[in-house]
């Protein structure tokens, strides 16, 4: 009696232990931000005029605020790169969402969207193709992926 007694308190301890290291697990949720919409075609002829219609929004779909500032970056096809920098990214909320306009402009947050300004002189999304990759702050292989051809939007 008393062995199994020893067994099934040692059974329970490794239970407790296989339950808290699950608790922690999940404790900690992925980042989970998305592309959920990339305008890379201004109407009418490009020029330096309208260069903030072309617009990324990145939503987070996640539970937990993310913060942006630890090395995500949003990239297209030909290796230009909008590095997240912007003190109001360094927590979007869950629900939360960041749009990055191609223009000059003064970042801003109304309610839980924050407006972002890459400055460039030039339109740079592709309107005959492009891709649009977000990175995480890994560095990986991509935390999103969007791609298009003149007819087509995948990803
Ligand atoms: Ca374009």
């Amino acid at each position: 009696m008393t062995k199994l007694r020893t067994l099934a308190l040692a059974l329970a301890l490794v239970l407790a232990a296989a339950l808290g290291l699950t608790a922690s697990a999940t404790a900690e949720t992925t980042p989970d931000m998305r592309i959920t919409k990339v305008n890379y075609n201004a109407v009418g002829t490009d020029t330096m005029a309208n260069r903030n219609a072309e617009v990324v929004r990145i939503e987070n779909k996640s539970t937990d605020p993310v913060d942006l500032t630890d090395g995500w970056k949003l990239r297209d096809k030909w290796g230009h790169t909008y590095t997240f920098a912007d003190a109001a990214v360094k927590a979007v909320p869950a629900g939360g969402a960041v749009e990055v306009y191609t223009g000059a402009g003064t970042n801003a947050t109304a309610g839980n969207v924050t407006k972002l300004f890459w400055n460039l002189p030039f339109h740079v999304w592709n309107n005959s193709g492009d891709w649009a990759k977000l990175w995480d702050s890994t560095g990986g292989s991509g935390a999103d992926y969007v791609s298009w051809d003149a007819y087509l939007i995948s990803g």
